[in-house]
């Protein structure tokens, strides 16, 4: 799927007493000091670009809630990475929030629509009316009338795009 803006919710950072209150005292830990974003690939985690922070990491703020934009990478899975500061090098987050979209049609998510992709659709056809898709195949009925069949795979050609071509982000309005 398309990755293209996360949150990052800053937990507690007195946790287990370690920090008194920032307030009065430099905290030992519970911060980071530097925040990367990743997005696992079929080649690894690669870094996203153009990260920005929607204000920057305060050792002193509790529960910092801090938009990371990016250019749109595409994967399977997302991470922030950093360096945790403070002689203790601890760090606290309490939720992640994601943000992107799942493009039909790219089932593997690598940005095109190619033959992996329609090996994929395939192997979940069930023909007209003979539905339910099986498990996991439910992403293939684009049309929403739980079955697999020609009806999709029209729309399947029209996102069409080839091997290591970048869809069309538009094919997916398909009503
Ligand atoms: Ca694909
Ligand atoms: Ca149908
Ligand atoms: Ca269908
Ligand atoms: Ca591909």
């Amino acid at each position: 799927m398309r990755f293209d803006s996360l949150t990052f919710y800053e937990g507690d950072i007195l946790w287990n007493g370690i920090n008194n209150d920032p307030r009065v005292a430099e905290p030992l830990g519970g911060y980071f000091t530097t925040l990367t974003v990743e997005a696992h690939t079929p080649s690894g985690w690669v870094p996203a670009d153009n990260v920005i922070l929607s204000e920057p990491l305060d050792p002193y703020a509790y529960y910092q809630i801090i938009d990371l934009d990016f250019d749109s990478i595409w994967g399977d899975g997302i991470r922030i990475r950093g360096s945790a500061g403070g002689t203790q090098e601890f760090t606290s987050i309490v939720e992640l929030v994601v943000h992107g979209a799942m493009i039909a049609a790219d089932f593997d998510g690598d940005n095109d629509v190619d033959p992996d992709d329609f090996n994929r659709f395939q192997s979940c056809a069930t023909g007209p009316c003979l539905g339910p898709p099986s498990t996991g195949c439910y992403d293939a009925d684009f049309d929403g009338d739980n079955d697999v069949d020609q009806s999709d795979f029209g729309m399947f050609q029209l996102c069409y795009s080839g091997p290591n071509i970048p869809l069309d982000p538009d094919c997916a309005n398909y009503n």
